[in-house]
């Protein structure tokens, strides 16, 4: 081989060795890639990987159908659990029951706003299956709102506690199951807010709440109950219930009224609803006839 021939085939093996060369490279790029679309799928910082700064090179291979797709997954579902609690200032009221809002109460009429013995809740929906939640009760320990698919509380039933704290409002996601009550702070919740005066307890809340079935895509019809219980040393005590619905609601139709299932029940173990409201009526009556005597 002469000298040129020599210098002919080290430039044909370079420019061989510069296309493998390529190939690899084009090869390992790929998949690379993939995994990058991969973590943005689960993660949250999508934006940041997709506004390429490090794209000149990338673009190419970016090619593909991926890139639409990535960005719209990440903003539909995004659950936020969020139970900080700030100050709530105003007092709850009925105002937009009826209207607005589906509203509960024990007993059926009380006012929340003013002192006094009344259990209220009402839902408001703000979408789908997201629900704006006030509740207010008379407690030493916490109130809490339950929804579930069953008459009885029971099956894991969804659960939204407001704790007094030091007089301050502790809240928690839990879970009921046969009187059980196990706090998870796992359910989406979020914009918490609260305030204790004495025994009387307040909050509100944005919630997520679960599908009532796993056959329609919206089902948002629950039985709705609120209850109160003791809560020391960061324990819930047992519940005590004080209104349980007498049928599932809907909680996005503000037009319900909701019967509370307790006060036509006598034999059940939940005979305090009925006492309690009976021993309300009697001194009303008390009250009544002592006017009359002036
Ligand atoms: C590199 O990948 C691009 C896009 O997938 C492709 O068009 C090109 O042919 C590849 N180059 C090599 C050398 O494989
Ligand atoms: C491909 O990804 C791996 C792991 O993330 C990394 O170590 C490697 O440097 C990447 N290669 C290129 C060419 O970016
Ligand atoms: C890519 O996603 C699959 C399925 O979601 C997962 O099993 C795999 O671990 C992911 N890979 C990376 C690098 O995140
Ligand atoms: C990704 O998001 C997390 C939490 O949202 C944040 O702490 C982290 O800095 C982000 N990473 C990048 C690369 O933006
Ligand atoms: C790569 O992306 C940047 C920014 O989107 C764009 O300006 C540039 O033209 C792209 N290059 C190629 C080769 O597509
Ligand atoms: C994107 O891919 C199509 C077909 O796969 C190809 O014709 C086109 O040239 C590619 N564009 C870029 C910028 O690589
Ligand atoms: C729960 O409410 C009832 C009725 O108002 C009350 O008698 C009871 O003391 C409350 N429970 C606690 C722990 O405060
Ligand atoms: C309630 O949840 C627990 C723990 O997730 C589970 O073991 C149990 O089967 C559930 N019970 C019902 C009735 O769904
Ligand atoms: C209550 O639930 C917890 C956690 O799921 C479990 O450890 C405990 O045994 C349950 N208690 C009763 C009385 O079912
Ligand atoms: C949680 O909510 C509080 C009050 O609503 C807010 O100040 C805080 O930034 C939120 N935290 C996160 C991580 O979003
Ligand atoms: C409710 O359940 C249905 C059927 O399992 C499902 O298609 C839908 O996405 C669920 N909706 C929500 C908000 O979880
Ligand atoms: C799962 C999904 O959203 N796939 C879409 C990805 O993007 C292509 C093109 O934009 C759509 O056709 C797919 O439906």
């Amino acid at each position: 081989m002469d000298n040129s021939s020599r210098m002919m085939f080290a430039v044909v093996m370079v420019m061989a060795y510069m296309v493998m060369g390529a190939k690899t490279q084009n090869s390992t790029m790929a998949p690379n890639v993939t995994m990058a679309a991969n973590a943005t799928t689960t993660g949250l910082n999508i934006t940041t990987n997709l506004s390429t700064p490090h794209s000149p090179g990338v673009n190419i291979t970016i090619n593909g159908t991926m890139a639409p797709n990535t960005t719209m997954s990440p903003t539909a579902v995004v659950p936020v659990v969020n139970t900080t609690v700030t100050a709530l200032t105003v007092n709850i009221s009925r105002t937009d029951c009826g209207k607005t809002q589906l509203c509960a109460a024990e007993p059926s009429e009380c006012n929340p706003a003013l002192p006094g013995s009344c259990f209220f809740v009402s839902t408001q929906q703000t979408s789908g299956q997201t629900f704006s939640f006030q509740l207010r009760g008379v407690s030493s320990g916490y109130i809490a709102v339950g929804l579930s698919t069953n008459s009885t509380p029971d099956g894991n039933a969804t659960i939204y506690v407001c704790a007094n704290n030091n007089s301050n409002v502790m809240f928690f996601t839990a879970l009921l199951n046969k009187r059980n009550l196990t706090i998870n702070n796992a359910l989406p919740v979020d914009s918490v807010k609260g305030s204790v005066k004495g025994q009387i307890i307040q909050c509100t809340f944005s919630a997520t709440v679960p599908n009532a079935t796993a056959t329609r895509s919206i089902d948002t019809s629950f039985y709705l109950s609120i209850f109160n219980g003791t809560f020391m040393n960061g324990i819930l005590g047992d519940p005590n219930f004080v209104m349980i619905s007498n049928k599932a609601v809907d909680l996005s139709n503000s037009q319900t009224t909701v019967i509370n299932s307790l006060n036509s029940n006598t034999n059940s173990s939940h005979a305090f609803g009925l006492q309690h409201t009976l021993s309300q009526a009697l001194l009303i009556l008390l009250g009544v006839v002592g006017l009359m005597m002036l």
